[in-house]
């Protein structure tokens, strides 16, 4: 190793920097890390796999940051953080492990992004492209830290990106690019609204395609414009758009007026999905993958857990999961989504911390589809507020009294939704926990 070099710097000591820490170490780049906290979720790990790193707890050494080649920084922890910004005040590089992966990857990368939908559209071109015999990489935001996935032999990285991950990556030049959607999310971390949907935007920094939600204006490029533009729409298609298509009374996704498959046929519901299932078909297309595969893997590709997920019925009451409805947009998506095929009447439990949302952008939903809304956790009066006279509102101590209150408020024939619109972090790990509590409720029934 050459000391003498100065050293890249890992600010944080999660998930996505011991990523980095390895990354770095395999090629034998002096690393320095650090960490806000005293005991980050990697420390033991970093410290019995790469005892040569240098390692500052418990908070961001300045003359350290000063001293670095490049600084990585951990999506977690916001740009504005002060030591951070020092160091970019001195024109020290400071980028995310995506801008790292960008500068290392080989083969093309389909970069996806949005408020909500991510995950959704990132695993279905995965799985298409895996159909078809692609060697394919897929993760980012997902889970799967970016660096984790380079190798020499992959065909094709599908990335999920978060605005968190894309705020430092200036140069990430995908082969196709994608904001599948913008609506309000983490406005605790932005100082507006235009930060935070921009901060997205630079995904399409050096793209050749991008992927365009014509029903969504903020989806189209603000910053920059890629190459070529293919746009999905849940209306009718023009020529090489993607979109829906009447025939014989049944609806069919489509490319211009060439009808691909029915509607009928996805196993991921509602109209949200149709449109993610029109975004992958738009990516997967760019990047070369045969519609024969990707019309299969959609016929098969059942949804992932914690997203509008039934999981099961107890009393003639449907339970649906959507833990991964962190925002508003998504309990919306999932109340038009689910609202219209819901027989009986719809008992809603949201609640937790909401990020300084604004709620009463739900009420026309909830009053058109939520009989009752059960409230719990730390923003539940806000979201009660916001949404008085819209539905009746049942305001509960804990999760288990708000399981409780909405089973006791649903008859044979009602289904319950978990779709909180907020962050769980008051009273559980992550969302995967709060719906596997969910589930586990239910299931005891
Ligand atoms: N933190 C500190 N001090 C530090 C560094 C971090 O207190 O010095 C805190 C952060 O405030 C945050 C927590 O540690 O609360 C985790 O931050 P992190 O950057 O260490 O997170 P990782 O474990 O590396 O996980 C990250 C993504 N997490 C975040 O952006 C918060 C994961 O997305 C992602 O799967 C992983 O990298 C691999 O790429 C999760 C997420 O919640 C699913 N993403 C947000 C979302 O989807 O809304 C953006
Ligand atoms: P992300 O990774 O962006 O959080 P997911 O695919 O995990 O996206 O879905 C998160 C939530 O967003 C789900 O709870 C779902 O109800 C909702 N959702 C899924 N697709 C859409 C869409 N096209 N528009 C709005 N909300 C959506």
């Amino acid at each position: 190793m050459n000391v003498k070099a100065k050293p890249v710097v890992v600010v944080g000591l999660g998930k996505t920097g011991y990523s980095v820490v390895a990354f770095f170490a395999a090629r034998n780049i002096n690393v320095v890390a650090m960490d806000t906290r005293e005991q980050p979720p990697f420390i033991d790990q970093i410290k019995q796999n790469f005892p040569q790193v240098t390692l500052h707890l418990g908070g961001l050494d300045q003359d350290v940051l000063l001293s670095a080649e490049q600084v990585v920084v951990s999506p977690g922890l916001p740009l504005a953080t002060p030591e951070i910004q020092a160091a970019m005040n001195q024109n020290i590089k400071v980028v995310s492990d995506i801008q790292v992966f960008a500068d290392y990857a080989k083969a093309p990368v389909l970069a996806i992004t949005g408020s909500n939908a991510k995950s959704t559209v990132t695993s279905l071109v995965g799985l298409m492209a895996q159909e078809f015999g692609f060697k394919t990489a897929i993760g980012g935001n997902l889970g799967t830290p970016a660096l984790d996935l380079i190798a020499d032999d992959v065909d094709l990285y599908v990335m999920e990106l978060s605005s968190f991950q894309l705020e430092a990556t200036p140069n990430l030049n995908p082969l196709a690019a994608t904001v599948l959607n913008i609506s309000p999310d983490h406005l605790d971390r932005y100082d507006s609204y235009q930060d935070y949907y921009l901060s997205k935007h630079v995904i399409f920094n050096g793209c050749k395609w991008g992927v365009i939600n014509l029903d969504d204006p903020l989806s189209t490029p603000q910053l920059n414009q890629p190459e070529q533009i293919v746009g999905f729409t849940l209306s009718t298609p023009k020529d090489n758009e993607y979109g829906i298509v009447t025939c014989n009374g049944q609806l069919f996704l489509a490319k211009g007026n060439e009808p691909l498959l029915s509607c009928d046929l996805l196993k991921i519901k509602g109209s949200h999905n149709r449109s993610n299932a029109l975004a992958a078909l738009a990516l997967g297309e760019i990047a070369g993958i045969s519609m024969s595969s990707m019309l299969k893997t959609l016929q098969s590709f059942p949804g992932l857990e914690h997203r509008c997920q039934w999981v099961g019925q107890h009393h003639g009451v449907d339970f649906y999961n959507d833990s991964k409805g962190t925002n508003v947009g998504a309990t919306l998506a999932a109340l038009e989504g689910l609202g219209p095929d819901i027989k009986g009447n719809l008992v809603l439990m949201a609640g937790g911390v909401g990020k300084d949302a604004d709620f009463s952008f739900l009420q026309e939903s909830v009053a058109k589809y939520v009989n009752t809304l059960v409230l719990y956790g730390k923003d539940k009066h806000q979201i009660e507020a916001a949404l008085l006279g819209q539905a009746d509102i049942l305001l509960a101590t804990d999760f288990n009294d708000a399981f409780n209150k909405a089973c006791t408020a649903s008859k044979s024939g009602d289904s319950v939704l978990l779709s909180p619109a907020c962050a769980s972090f008051d009273m559980f790990k992550s969302f995967e926990h709060r719906g596997e509590s969910f589930v586990k409720l239910v299931e005891a029934l």
